[in-house]
This record gives C-alpha cells, sequence and structure tokens, in this order.
C-alpha cells in the first residue's frame, strides 16, 4: 500500500465515527498525490500523519438558562488543527447537527483554504449543537456568553481568532465579543465579523458570497464566457447565498432560486434580494413566506433546488447537500459551472459527475476563500488600528479571489490534470503548508 493509502486507512480505523472528516481527508490526500510521490522527504517526516492530526481538540460544556428558567446543556468545541503558516483562524458553526466529526472536517478543510489566500492564517474551527432557531435574543445573548466564558481561554488575537459561520453571524459575534472583553479587559482583534462601530470591516458581511462570485467570474472569463445573461441556482438563504445573488445579478445574471432546510424558491422572473435579506436577517422568518408577497414564484417543500434548469449553479447551505443524482440532473439541464459556496456541498461522487461531464467545478476551498480571506483583512486593520473603505477592502478580496482562480488553474496544469481546479486547490493549498511545516521540523 502507498504511503497516501496508508495515512488514509489509518486515519478512517482510529477515527471510526467521523465520515466528513475520512470525506474531506480523502479528497485532499487523493488530489495532491502526485506531490508527495514526487518527494520521499514528506513519508520521513511523517508529513500526512502530522497534517491529518489537529494540534489540539478542545470539548467543553455550554450551561445555559432559557426563558422558562430551565437549565440547557450543549457540547462545544474548537479544534485547532494547524498553525504552520499563521495563528489558528476559522468560522463558529451553531446547529444541531455539530459533532467532533464535522468540526474536523471543515478545520482540515480550513487549513488549505487559508493557505490559498495567500495571507498568514492557520487552520480551525469550532462550534456548538446549539440550535438558534426560535430562540430569543435573550437566550441566544446567555447561549454566547456561556460558551465564551469557556472558550476565551484558548483564543486570542495572537493565538487562535474564530469568526462567524452557519448560525453565526453579526448578533452571535458581538455577544462573543462582549463577554471576551467583558473576562480579559482586552479590546483586540480576537474575533472577525464584528460589528463596524467595534472594529469590524467593511465587506466582511458581503465577502463569502461576493468572493464566490468573483471567482467563478474569472474562471468564466478564462473560457471566454461570463455570469451575464445567464441563469443561477442557488442553494441557502443564508449570508453566504444571498450575497452571492447580489453580486450575481449585478454581473447581470438572473438567480432564479433560495432554499432552506424546508424547501426551495422557485422564482423564474429573478428573486428579490432584498425582501429575502429582510425576511432571514431581520425577521429571522421561513423562506415558506416568500410566495406571499411574490404570487409568480413557486414554494416546493423538501430538496429539489438541482433540477430547476441552469447554466450556472452555487451551492451555499451545507456540507452533502449536492449528491450524484443532482449533479446527472444539472449535467443533463445543460449546467456550464458549478462554484461551491458552502463547505464540501457535493458529494465526492457528485465532483466526479461534474469533472467527467466538462462542467467548470470551483471547489469550496478555492471558491469561498474570500469569507476567510476579508476576516484576515479585518485583522490586519485591527492590528494597525485603521480602517479601510469599502472600496479598498472590496479590491483587495478580488484581487485575492482573481488570484486563487490563477493559482488552482496552473497547479492543475502543472500537474497534467488541466481544468481539474480541486486537484489544482489543493495542491496549491498543500504546498506552502508542507514548505512550512518542514521548515519547523517535528512539531
Ligand atoms: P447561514 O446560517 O447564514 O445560512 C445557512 C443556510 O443554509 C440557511 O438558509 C440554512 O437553512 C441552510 N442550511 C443549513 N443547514 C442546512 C441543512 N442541513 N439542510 C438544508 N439547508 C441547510 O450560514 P452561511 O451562509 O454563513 O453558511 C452557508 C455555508 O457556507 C456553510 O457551508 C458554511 O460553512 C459556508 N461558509 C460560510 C462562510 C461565511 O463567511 N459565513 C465562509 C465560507 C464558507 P435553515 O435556516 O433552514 O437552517
Ligand atoms: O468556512 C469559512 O471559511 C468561514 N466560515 C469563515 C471563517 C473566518 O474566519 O472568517
Amino acid at each position: 500500500m502507498g504511503y497516501v493509502d496508508r495515512v488514509l486507512t489509518e486515519l478512517i480505523a482510529k477515527n471510526p465515527a467521523q465520515p466528513e472528516f475520512h470525506q474531506a481527508a480523502t479528497e485532499v490526500l487523493n488530489t495532491i498525490k502526485p506531490v508527495i510521490e514526487a518527494d520521499s522527504s514528506y513519508e520521513k517526516a511523517a508529513l500526512l500523519e502530522r497534517l491529518v492530526e489537529p494540534e489540539r481538540q478542545i470539548m467543553f460544556r455550554v450551561p445555559w438558562i432559557d426563558d422558562n428558567g430551565n437549565v440547557q446543556v450543549n457540547r462545544g468545541f474548537r479544534v485547532q488543527f494547524n498553525s504552520a503558516i499563521g495563528p489558528y483562524k476559522g468560522g463558529l458553526r451553531f446547529h444541531p447537527s455539530v459533532n467532533l466529526g464535522i468540526i474536523k472536517f471543515l478545520g482540515f478543510e480550513q487549513i488549505f483554504k487559508n493557505s490559498l489566500t495567500g495571507l498568514p492564517i492557520g487552520g480551525g474551527k469550532g462550534g456548538s449543537d446549539f440550535d438558534p432557531k426560535g430562540k430569543s435574543d435573550n437566550e441566544v445573548m446567555r447561549f454566547c456568553q456561556s460558551f465564551m466564558t469557556e472558550l476565551y481561554r484558548h483564543i486570542g488575537a495572537d493565538t487562535d481568532v474564530p469568526a462567524g459561520d452557519i448560525g453565526v453571524g453579526g448578533r452571535e459575534v458581538g455577544y462573543m465579543y462582549g463577554q471576551y472583553k467583558r473576562i480579559t479587559g482586552l479590546y483586540e482583534g480576537v474575533l472577525t465579523g464584528k460589528g463596524l462601530t467595534f472594529g469590524g470591516s467593511l465587506v466582511r458581511t458581503e465577502a463569502t458570497g461576493y468572493g464566490l462570485v468573483y471567482l467563478v467570474e474569472q474562471m468564466l472569463n478564462d473560457k471566454g464566457m461570463s455570469f451575464k445573461g445567464k441563469t443561477v441556482v442557488i442553494s441557502g438563504a443564508g449570508n453566504v447565498a444571498v450575497y452571492a445573488a447580489e453580486k450575481a445579478t449585478q454581473l447581470g445574471a438572473k438567480v432564479v432560486s433560495f432554499s432552506d432546510s424546508n424547501g426551495y424558491v422557485y422564482d423564474k422572473d429573478g428573486v428579490d434580494i432584498e425582501y429575502v435579506k429582510d425576511l432571514k436577517f431581520v425577521r429571522r422568518g421561513r423562506l415558506a413566506e416568500y410566495t406571499q408577497k411574490h404570487s409568480n414564484a413557486e414554494y416546493h417543500e423538501g430538496k429539489g433546488v438541482w433540477n430547476i434548469k441552469c447554466d450556472i449553479a452555487l451551492p451555499c447551505a451545507t456540507q452533502n447537500e449536492l449528491n450524484e443524482a443532482d449533479a446527472k440532473a444539472l449535467v443533463a439541464n445543460g449546467c456550464i459551472a458549478v462554484g461551491e459556496g458552502a463547505n464540501m456541498p457535493s458529494t465526492l461522487e457528485a465532483i466526479d459527475v461534474f469533472l467527467k461531464g466538462g462542467v467548470l467545478f470551483a471547489p469550496a476551498k478555492a471558491a469561498n476563500a474570500g469569507g476567510v480571506a476579508t476576516s484576515a483583512l479585518e485583522m490586519s486593520q485591527n492590528s494597525e488600528r485603521l480602517s479601510w473603505t469599502f472600496d479598498e477592502v472590496d479590491a483587495k478580496l478580488k484581487g485575492i479571489m482573481i488570484n486563487i482562480c490563477k493559482e488552482m488553474t496552473e497547479q492543475a496544469a502543472l500537474y497534467g490534470m488541466k481544468d481539474n481546479f480541486v486537484a489544482g486547490a489543493n495542491i496549491a493549498g498543500f504546498k506552502k503548508v508542507a514548505e512550512a511545516m518542514m521548515a519547523q521540523g517535528i512539531v
């Protein structure tokens, strides 16, 4: 058995109940094989064994009291995966499905994504099985305060800088920042995605969705195409989905769908983005309400968003939301490009269908790196105690996404896998981390 296969076999045996982590590691390790096999010093230094083992995994109790006076207990996580190229950086996810395997898959992906941004940030991820849905503001605040009362001792502006992810946005980051400051007395950039009045960066809110569209636009431009005049299907109706829809629309595309965990909206005239912003971010309502105001649109319970005919698909909800059958439906309907806004939204089988079907496929690590890249720009602004203008940050974000597109394209071609951007992105992200780890000795 070769080195890569041996490490993967051991990883699966050692971490039996973590299918998402197996999936993420399998994808990365299989695609970087040509780099690993070309240099035996990696195996000698047990580089892969170290890469797949988090530097530190923290699990903790999060007790809080709900509005009825009942004591609730959730589980908190922070996985500090790799600090070879910078302080741990990555979001916090609050969703009932969160467990150690989910956080490890996300933390593992984050290592390579953060490397691709070209900025000095290592990989980490955290969160809780807390479900913010249906909770009052006060309940969310008490939960966030309790969560930070343990997390604060493990993080810091130069050690580990969390941010948002599913279920964690400006409101939650604000409550957590307040509690961190209260406990430590430090006014420092320990979290990103903060409010604009206390160290947040302009464009961070829009960054993941905008960055996704900047990267896909570049990928299309390289083939003589663009978003202009294209029909776009988007899943999700959260931070990433909404701002991806906004930027795609600005570039002349027509976005015809959004979805949430209950169902999806199909609006053939183009979705009403401002309505959905208010619905999801202000009223915290469900997408099912959309047709109350938009009688020409359709709302469908359950899955099915990938059966809508489109030119470009942008999965922006969650992991494994797009399977082999969905990929086949997209290809059969003439889809030319897919950009992953969510983390690992396509199954390994779905990716295979896209690559074999000649679909331009921008993998998550490259395509959604704009969020964390702008987080790193927020860290820079906090360090120099300055705030840059919207246009300044937006231009930097765009430059970073165009550069990532260039890197994934070049690395794929270099290893004889032209247009396989999954391999290209993984190799580009891996090389920088591997070089840093080799230089830093056995740590
Ligand atoms: P939000 O919480 O803002 O929105 C998540 C959206 O996805 C909601 O519409 C939600 O629906 C839907 N969703 C979540 N879980 C499921 C599920 N199990 N099945 C179906 N739909 C689901 O999160 P974000 O927009 O921030 O994150 C979306 C994706 O993008 C995630 O994969 C995240 O890891 C990734 N990402 C986020 C970044 C960021 O900066 N925020 C950066 C890079 C990647 P419902 O309300 O019904 O739960
Ligand atoms: O998956 C991701 O890259 C994020 N949720 C954003 C992380 C960050 O630190 O901004």
